[in-house]
């Protein structure tokens, strides 16, 4: 199996992933109904040079986040341990998810909480809400990763937000890179929420299965390499990157249908090997 190759299909593999899913998850967001929450929003635009403009203060609690971005971007928000440098997590970004180095990629998990963000694109609003603990956080677009000059520092002080994550479907990874076997279905629209209750950084996937492919199809597929893939790119939805004990929720909007739910995420302790190939897999029915 070639990590390079499954990158190149799902264009989400390596870290803080956004690609070629990212259209149908603004879609889905974008197109779903705005519903009115007690979160306060925080509103974030990408530029075409992938620059982010967005408060450079914000409450702690629950934040509603609404993103546009003049190019596909994938926002992530992260939060650098403390002795952990800016310019050490860029290092280790370039080495270890871009270049597949294991101490590096080893070094960047060990000291940095991914604690959200959501894929955009032009012309949508994506929308997301994440926790935040008071503190210093760095906000950046998963497509200029590897350049920290266009990383965002804001800071999350004062009065709590006083907000509840959003209601609705939950989707958890547990144990160290497996999905929860519940629920089996979902409704096929909505906010869905990504919880980590696992010891590794995760992603979620959500990608629709052709009519009559299996489990073990894609698993083939994705150890092959060959022949047409058991599933359909555009109707997907992405989370962002997010360790363990942090949520996400984000609305979406798809098909029914069975879906297969994966994690990309490259294992350290597996040479980089993609959670999914390690058995992070499974199918879930949107109806
Ligand atoms: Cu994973």
């Amino acid at each position: 199996m070639s990590v390079k190759r499954i990158t190149a299909l799902t264009a989400s593999v390596m870290m803080l992933a956004a690609g070629a899913l990212t259209g149908s998850t603004a879609g889905a967001a974008g197109q779903a109904a705005e519903r009115e929450t007690a979160a306060a929003a925080v509103t974030v635009s990408i530029s075409d040079t992938r620059m982010i403009t967005m408060p450079a203060v914000v409450q702690p609690g629950v934040n509603r986040f609404k993103v546009t971005s003049a190019k596909p971007s994938g926002f992530q928000i992260i939060q650098l341990h403390e002795g952990y440098t800016v310019d050490e997590a860029e290092a280790d970004v370039k080495a270890g998810l871009d270049r597949g180095k294991l101490k590096a990629l080893r070094r960047f998990e060990a000291n940095v909480t991914l604690v959200g963000g959501v894929p955009s694109a032009p012309g949508r609003t994506a929308r997301f809400w994440v926790d935040l603990a008071p503190g210093d956080y760095i906000a950046l677009d998963t497509y200029a990763r590897t350049n920290a000059a266009k990383w965002f520092g804001f800071t999350a002080v004062g009065v709590d937000t006083g907000a509840v994550m959003p209601q609705g479907a939950t989707l958890k990874a547990v144990k160290s890179a497996n999905w929860s076997k519940r629920p089996a279905a979902i409704p096929n629209r909505g906010t869905l929420t990504f919880k980590n209750r696992s010891s590794q950084n995760h992603f979620l996937i959500l990608v629709k299965m052709k009519q009559g492919a299996t489990l073990q199809d894609l698993k083939e597929f994705l150890m092959s390499e060959e022949g047409p893939p058991p599933f359909i790119f555009r109707y997907s939805i992405e989370s962002a990157v997010i360790s363990g004990g942090e949520s996400v929720a984000f609305k979406y909007r798809l098909p029914k249908g069975t879906y297969a739910m994966m994690c990309f995420w490259p294992d350290a302790s597996m040479g980089g090997m993609p959670h999914a190939l390690m058995g992070m897999m499974r199918t879930i029915r949107l109806k």
